[in-house]
């Protein structure tokens, strides 16, 4: 399987709020090697680097103002005198003005962010880009042969929606490989996340859509990040009623439940006919990741693979979360392996 990788991910690397105090993040370059380093060790195959994409790549999947934001954060952040990374303090909530964009940065950053866990740092814009820049990379390569790839994003995308950061994540790498897809002629295209987390972003990006079906297995909202999005009863709206479909499930699943939930999603994929599907693949679901709930072990993730590859279908993985560094390589190239195994059948 191709593998599209891109450098400039060492660029960024900041803190996060967590347990009432600010840290370094979970979400760090070491990740990234680590997956790479088991590409290459266990010859999974090619590994490319991105190319570069215009600005509106990624205004497909995000409103303008808010790429307008990204790229200026920093400089913005840092004309006030500070020299550590930027995160928002206060948000928009219920009655408060959502319609109106202050111009302070204090105020920005609370409009465009939905948590404090995706700092700016002086060169985040730059790996942000690269990171989209991967998917987009990998996403044509989809389109060009038909053959699967693996986009090494870093950092992830699936908590960012049209409007906001969060969660580690700044653009939206699934969701503006999926809009490419379409402009490069996919009438439909199918985006599973598998990550631990809801993928409310792509979620958010794809809601009123039909040509667009977004299935999410993830934590139960109830009692795990993000909160406030990935319950059953979230199904789409308007002419993306029923594209939409998501798969809550109890702090301590393993396997077996697992499994019965894949299914039913690879189910509702099949019928709904994609030209590609884009797995936003999060390995967090492992039993010892250390901000997450589930139970998934090493091997289970070659299952994952399988399964996934028994749609038979061009497929694009976009890396998202995993935060056990020592094992993140070895469960995000499971993945991959159990799909290549299978489709060799
Ligand atoms: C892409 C992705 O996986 N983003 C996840 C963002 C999760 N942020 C909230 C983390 C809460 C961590 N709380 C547990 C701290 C352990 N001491
Ligand atoms: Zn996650």
């Amino acid at each position: 399987m191709l593998t599209v990788f891109s450098t400039k991910h060492r660029l960024h690397h900041g803190c996060e709020l967590k347990d009432g105090a600010i840290s370094p993040s979970f979400e760090n370059p070491q990740r990234a090697e680590t997956v790479l380093a088991r590409v290459c060790s266990t010859g999974l195959g090619e590994v490319i680097g991105e190319r570069e994409f215009d600005r509106g790549c990624y205004v497909a999947a995000h409103s303008e103002r808010y790429v307008s934001f990204l790229e200026s954060a920093w400089a913005q952040w840092a004309a006030t005198g500070k020299t550590h990374d930027a995160l928002p303090l206060v948000w928009p909530v219920r009655d408060l003005a959502i319609d109106q964009e202050p111009g302070h940065i204090d105020g920005k950053l609370g409009f465009y962010a939905m948590d404090a866990g995706a700092p700016i740092t002086a060169h985040t814009w730059e790996a942000v880009r690269g990171s989209a820049n991967v998917a987009l990379t990998a996403m044509d390569a989809i389109s060009d042969r038909g053959h699967p790839a693996f986009a090494l994003c870093r950092p992830p995308g699936h908590h960012a929606a049209r409007e906001y950061m969060g969660g580690y994540c700044y653009l939206n790498n699934a969701a503006i490989a999926a809009e490419h897809g379409l402009r490069r002629g996919a009438k439909r295209v199918a985006v599973l996340d598998v990550d631990f987390h809801h993928g409310n972003g792509t979620q958010n990006i794809f809601y009123d859509r039909d040509e667009v079906f977004f299935a999410s297995l993830h934590g139960d909202p109830h009692v795990s990040y993000p909160y406030f999005s990935g319950y059953a009863n979230e199904q789409g709206t308007g002419k993306g009623m029923g594209y939409t479909a998501n798969y809550p499930l109890p702090a301590g699943t393993s396997w077996g439940p697992y499994r019965d939930a894949l299914q039913d999603a690879l189910d509702r994929i099949e019928a709904f006919r994609p030209d590609c599907l884009v797995v936003s693949l999060g390995v967090d679901t492992f039993e010892a990741d250390p901000i997450s709930h589930f139970r998934l072990t090493s091997e289970d993730f070659l299952r994952l693979g399988e399964r996934i590859a028994s749609v038979e279908l061009p497929t694009l993985f976009v890396m998202e979360g995993g935060y056990m560094v020592d094992e993140i390589g070895i469960n995000a190239v499971n993945t991959l392996q159990g799909f290549e195994q299978r489709g060799r059948h």
